[in-house]
């Protein structure tokens, strides 16, 4: 009797746990490593200091809907949150509260309540932030207003407000509430711009310091995300046909993310066929038939919040022209170039100086300029910046680490009516890889989509699963 009673409540967990994991992946990062980071942060924060980190504000897509909520990089890094109206203040020295307990840090999240949470989803709150987050001193976010704490005693109080300054009242109520606060306790005014970019400066400093340099849980996060990006480009190549539009094609990528469940896309994918790819961040993707041009595709899945950043420039026959081969070469050639530099204690201008020169060099070959210092009528952008929480991510200086994971992402871009022959006309190619810095080079991380002229042909005369998909043709609207 017991021993069934005993199976029975065993059975009971197993499917209470279960159910419990099918809300959502378990292979995000546990509290130990948010805890870690505001260790580190601790450790080079000022004396007599308080960081304080916002949630992002809520944004209205069309009347009563919103865009997929995105949380702040910073906050998510620092706690693991993931819900907006949050504040979450880090402090250098341990404090005390009026009943005398000792806190490090001090967090006010989203308040739960059953009936919004059966419309717009589940909610940590206090006793799940605690639980699942491991941070002690959380709150109601309509409890910081009356909170006993005088921020202004702090000889540096280092903050960053949400984009697009004071959340608006309308738009992000209780966000907008937080920011008022912790502005009267601060004793701070937003209209001091001066303080403003200052305590920014610091903030960025402080945070570019830390988040440049990967831990080997957020390089897992990075290589997936990376990985993923590649099989996505790789599908396509095998998918492609100059019937496609360039929507189809961002939409064989996308799937391909979400196969692999990464959640979002880093940034508007970009796929801009013949002359839509000379247009740097082209995201409307409206041509309906991209034809015989390449498609240049920059497109990057986000996984758990880590973004990653890849080009490939194809041909949507599946064969290079003679015209878009030479140009390809030249952007390959610079990038072999520019990672020929990288290890350890090198630094983005070498990098840059090493593509610059193997461009110019090449458009002065083929006549497409006359001199080889007006290369940039041709290559407008930089090469390199680094990815992680966002896909531009912060840095705090031009000198490459190692774990610093990069871009490498030389371009040419001709459009129609270029002072050049007609035959380079609308032929835009960028390529753009995602590199670890390593103690002695480099680790290419994109290594699992094809780059070269001859590797992308090889790869595009096989076949994809999507060349046999067959929708039905709508009979609405003819
Ligand atoms: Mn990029």
């Amino acid at each position: 009797m017991i021993r069934k009673l005993l199976t029975v409540l065993f059975l009971a967990l197993v499917m209470q746990t279960s159910f419990a994991q099918d809300f959502e992946p378990t292979d995000y990062f546990s509290k130990d490593f948010h805890a870690q980071r505001r260790e580190a942060l601790r450790k080079i924060m000022p004396d007599s200091s308080v960081m304080v980190v916002f949630a992002y504000p809520t944004r209205t897509f069309s009347n009563d809907v919103d865009y997929l909520y995105h949380q702040n990089p910073d906050l998510y890094y620092f706690s693991g949150y993931k819900e907006p109206d949050a504040v979450l203040f880090i402090f250098k020295e341990s404090q005390k509260d009026d009943k005398g307990n000792a806190y490090k840090e001090l967090f006010f999240v989203q308040k739960r309540s059953p009936q919004q949470e059966s419309w717009t989803g589940r909610r940590l709150g206090v006793e799940g932030v605690k639980e699942k987050l491991g941070i002690p001193m959380v709150f109601n976010g309509n409890d910081f207003k009356d909170y006993a704490i005088n921020l202004a005693k702090f000889k540096n109080i280092i903050y960053s407000m949400p984009p697009s300054m004071a959340p608006s009242k309308t738009e992000s109520p209780l966000l907008a509430g937080l920011v008022n606060s912790f502005v009267k306790k601060a004793n701070i005014s937003l209209d001091n711009l001066s303080d403003v970019s200052t305590a920014r400066r610091l903030y960025n400093k402080l945070t570019g310091q830390l988040r440049e340099i990967k831990t080997p849980e957020e390089l897992v996060m990075l290589r997936k995300a990376v990985e993923i990006s590649c099989h996505a480009h790789s599908e396509v190549m095998k998918a492609a046909n100059t019937n496609m539009s360039e929507l189809e094609i961002q939409g064989i990528q996308e799937f391909v993310h979400k196969k692999y469940g990464a959640e979002e896309v880093g940034y508007g994918s970009i796929v801009g066929a013949g002359e839509n790819g000379c247009i740097l961040h082209y995201e409307t993707n409206t041509k309906t038939k991209v034809g015989n041009s390449l498609v240049l595709m920059d497109v990057g899945a986000e996984y758990h919040g880590y973004s990653a950043d890849v080009t490939r420039t194809i041909p949507a026959n599946g064969k290079f022209t003679e015209s878009e081969k030479q140009i390809y070469q030249i952007v390959y050639d610079a990038q072999e170039a520019a990672f020929k530099t990288l290890k350890d204690g090198s630094t983005f201008s070498a990098a840059s100086n090493a593509a610059n020169e193997v461009i110019s060099e090449g458009l002065l070959k083929l006549g497409i300029i006359k001199d080889k210092k007006d290369y940039r009528k041709y290559y407008t952008h930089g090469l390199s910046h680094h990815i992680g929480l966002d896909v531009h991510d912060r840095s705090s200086s031009g000198t490459l680490l190692a774990n610093m994971v990069i871009t490498i992402e030389p371009g040419i871009y001709i459009p129609a009516n270029s002072d050049c022959d007609k035959k380079w006309w609308s032929i835009g190619v960028r390529i753009e890889d995602d590199v670890l810095i390593t103690k002695d080079g480099y680790e290419n991380l994109s290594i699992f989509a094809p780059r070269s002229i001859a590797d992308i042909e090889k790869k595009m005369a096989g076949k994809s699963a999507f060349n046999d998909l067959v929708l039905p043709s709508l009979k609405s609207g003819k």
